[in-house]
């Protein structure tokens, strides 16, 4: 086993009964939701994981170590705690040396979840090419991680904070295909529908667990992007969200917000600006994403041939 990482009780006991396990991230927990929304959430997302018959491994650095399955306390800590830094591929060494607490991106909670054998990771959303990333270079790490490491990320599209035009060019350069779950359209977070395709429509957890072991048999490394659009009782209208995301754009641009700040101000801001109701279909969405990723995680431990890379 690697020397950082740290299996909690419930995962040693899955990894032993070769149960399906599935890796969730605590960005979304640290700087994604406020409190208690973001503890709740939390639980609840793992409940769900457990009720479809799979382990839930919420992933964050604590004391040094890359603790995979959290306690109540860990998630309160991460929760409440300022102290949580944002962690990314770049920040994950940094917060690991200087025995820091961690909440971790989508590439960080790639990158420790591969090395801890999980292959699927349930998110929100995952970030993308900024608007304006022609001048600013704004592109989140997330897809450089989706190129390169092989781990199935079931999310709900990407936010219109994002240029997702070309989040989806990105993605298709470096050779990484985007699914969507029950349509064809690729969604957009807080709505159904991004105005813009997925690669491939595949509904059911064998026929996503069969297009990603292939991927991977071929010896094609890298992530897919598993996108589930919010249950449409909780999709936002479209016209309230692309307004307030153009306000809260406009506020992080005069603001002179820059780097790593940028997503939680704008997940704030949207927060803020729609009163809560942002909140309520984000929490409704990760949960969906919950149930897609835990019978993901069963489709692909149950197909015979896997090998754990
Ligand atoms: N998008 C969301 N909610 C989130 C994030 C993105 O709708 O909580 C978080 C995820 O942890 C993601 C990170 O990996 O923000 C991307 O940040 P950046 O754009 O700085 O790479
Ligand atoms: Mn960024």
């Amino acid at each position: 086993m690697h020397q950082f990482l740290q299996f909690s009780p419930e995962i040693v006991a899955a990894r032993n009964a070769r149960k399906p396990i599935v890796a969730l991230e605590s960005t979304i927990i640290s700087h994604g939701m406020p409190y208690p929304q973001n503890v709740l959430m939390a639980q609840e997302v793992e409940q769900i994981i457990r009720d479809a018959g799979a382990v839930p491994a919420t992933i964050a650095i604590i004391d040094g170590k890359i603790c995979i399955g959290l306690g109540p306390e860990q998630l309160e800590l991460l929760g409440t705690s300022p102290e949580a830094m944002k962690v990314s591929r770049r920040d994950l060494p940094y917060v690991l040396a200087t025995r820091r607490l961690g909440a971790t991106t989508v590439a960080a909670t790639m990158i420790c979840a591969h090395l801890a054998g999980i292959h699927v990771f349930v998110t929100g959303g995952i970030g993308g090419v900024h608007r304006g990333a022609e001048t600013s270079m704004d592109i989140s790490a997330d897809l450089q991680e989706l190129a390169r490491t092989d781990v199935a990320v079931v999310c709900a599209g990407v936010k219109s904070i994002l240029d997702i035009g070309l989040t989806l060019e990105y993605l298709e350069t470096h050779g990484v295909p985007v699914v969507s779950v029950g349509q064809q359209a690729f969604p957009a977070f807080f709505t159904r529908d991004s105005g813009f395709q997925a690669d491939f429509q595949l509904d059911t957890a064998t026929e996503q667990a069969h297009f990603i072991h292939t991927k991977w048999e071929l010896g094609l490394h890298g992530g897919v992007v598993v996108s589930n659009p919010v249950p449409e009782m909780f999709a936002m209208p479209k016209e309230d969200i692309d307004r307030i995301t153009g306000q809260a754009l406009a506020e992080a641009h005069s603001g002179g917000i820059k780097g790593k700040a940028v997503t939680p101000f704008l997940l704030s801001r949207i927060k803020e600006l729609t009163e809560g109701r942002s909140l309520m279909t984000n929490i409704a969405l990760v949960k969906h994403n919950a149930l897609v990723g835990a019978q993901l995680a069963v489709a692909m431990r149950d197909r015979p041939g896997m090998t754990p890379i």
